[in-house]
């Protein structure tokens, strides 16, 4: 039995924070797992190192069940983004070893491939309609099938999901939390002539996604649902914060456009009434902040129980190791949707070498052992970590919204 020996974290900021744990075992493989938080990285870092990796050494790798439900029900402490992300890394670092032993990679110890390859979509956004539509145009000639659609609002400085940088986006931007101004008023009347003029311009076949990233109550969030309807998105992403499961049901009687919710999800019971009642279409829980595989895979069983599908959070807050994880799962289960894919900086690349590869709006984990995913700890060591924070939303007046 490989017996797991030494387990560190490693923080690293090649532009962006990302945490990583890795896993050695005495069978000369070692695995990899990511344990980001955006904006709370050293909380899960420190839970780790603290009270997970002193738990772990002399263990059995191979027992990759066990030991997620000894860190699960023996926390006494369940759930929260802290916990289930340090699971996470454990357990995304025990399917990096079985794969590297089994010398296959880790979609064929899921049960193989169920496609060729996984549509991905990419962030086309813009201070206006025009340019968010030559951005979108321009992922489409790279050979995009899916594409997200944000633009800026008239009248307000500036928004969620519009960058400084076209092809980059990252709001951790300050070191301490940047303080946005938010009007649903204004957002919600430059949101439908942008997909309108989208739609005509880029044809029927284009998938067109948006992301309301919790801005809107229940039924602002059906209004836009409804008035989006005749320009067929994909989904529109968290029409409303999901604390409330009821506000869906309300989305739901007005409108037949697709719902998307879960990125901030880290258990199966945060969308068990969500998917229960089909108040949803798409389930967008990761592999980072869900758990791992492990509970990943059994939220995606759950929801296709439902037809409900997966359409993993794929933001540059999740590090190449979570990328590579979440190919393999979507490459392998029966109720894939989509995955989101935000191309990372170079300097990440480099600390990241990874197997798995985009070609013309899909991408596939490639067939290296394990996740096909490492760290290179001399290059992370040149990039220390940096305190950064997402912004914060407040209304016009000054009340404090969701960012
Ligand atoms: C998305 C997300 C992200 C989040 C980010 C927060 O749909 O990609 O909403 O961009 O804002 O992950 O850390
Ligand atoms: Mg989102």
């Amino acid at each position: 039995m490989p017996r797991i020996t030494d387990a560190r974290v490693i923080v690293t900021c090649p532009g962006r924070n990302f945490v990583t744990l890795k896993i050695e075992t005495d069978a000369g493989v070692h695995g990899v797992g990511d344990a980001t938080l955006n904006g709370r990285e050293l909380a899960v870092a420190a839970y780790l190192s603290e009270h997970v990796v002193p738990c772990l050494i002399g263990r059995d790798a191979h027992r990759i069940e066990d030991i997620w439900q000894f860190l699960y029900k023996g926390a006494y402490w369940r759930r929260g983004p802290v916990t289930m992300s340090a699971i996470a890394a454990v357990d995304m670092a025990l399917w990096d070893i079985k794969g590297k032993i089994a010398g296959l990679p880790v979609y064929q110890l899921l049960g193989g491939a169920s496609r060729e390859a996984v549509m991905v979509y990419g962030h086309a956004n813009g201070v206006g309609i025009d340019d968010t539509i030559a951005a979108a145009r321009g992922y489409i000639d790279q050979g995009y099938k899916a594409v997200r659609l944000q633009c800026g609002v008239p009248g307000m400085a500036g928004t969620y999901g519009v960058s400084k940088r076209r092809d980059r986006y990252e709001p951790a931007d300050s070191d301490l939390p940047t303080e946005t101004i938010w009007s649903t008023e204004k957002y919600l009347r430059i949101v439908p002539p942008l997909f309108a003029a989208a739609r005509e311009a880029l044809g029927p076949d284009v998938h067109l996604l948006h992301d309301v990233h919790h801005r809107l109550t229940p039924i602002e969030a059906a209004r836009l649902a409804k008035d989006l309807e005749p320009y067929r998105p994909f989904w529109i992403e968290d029409a409303t914060p999901a604390e409330n499961q009821d506000g869906f049901r309300l989305i739901r009687q007005h409108s037949t456009t697709p719902l998307a919710v879960g990125e901030v999800f880290n258990a199966i019971w945060d969308a068990k009434t969500l998917i229960e009642n089909q108040l949803i279409d798409y389930i967008r829980a990761t592999v980072t902040h869900a758990g791992g595989l492990t509970h990943l895979r059994r939220i995606a069983a759950l929801a296709d129980l439902y037809q409900v599908r997966t359409g993993c959070h794929g933001a540059t807050d999740l590090s190449p190791v979570a990328m590579a994880a979440a190919l393999h799962f979507d490459l392998s289960v029966p109720n894939f949707g989509i995955q989101e894919y935000m191309a990372q900086t170079d300097e990440t690349d480099r600390v990241f070498p990874h197997a798995y590869r985009f070609e013309a709006g899909q991408m596939h984990p490639g067939e290296a052992p394990g996740l096909g995913v490492d760290i290179d700890e001399a290059q992370a060591a040149t990039y220390p970590y940096k305190r950064a924070y997402l912004p914060v939303a407040r209304l016009e007046d000054g009340t404090l919204w969701s960012w």
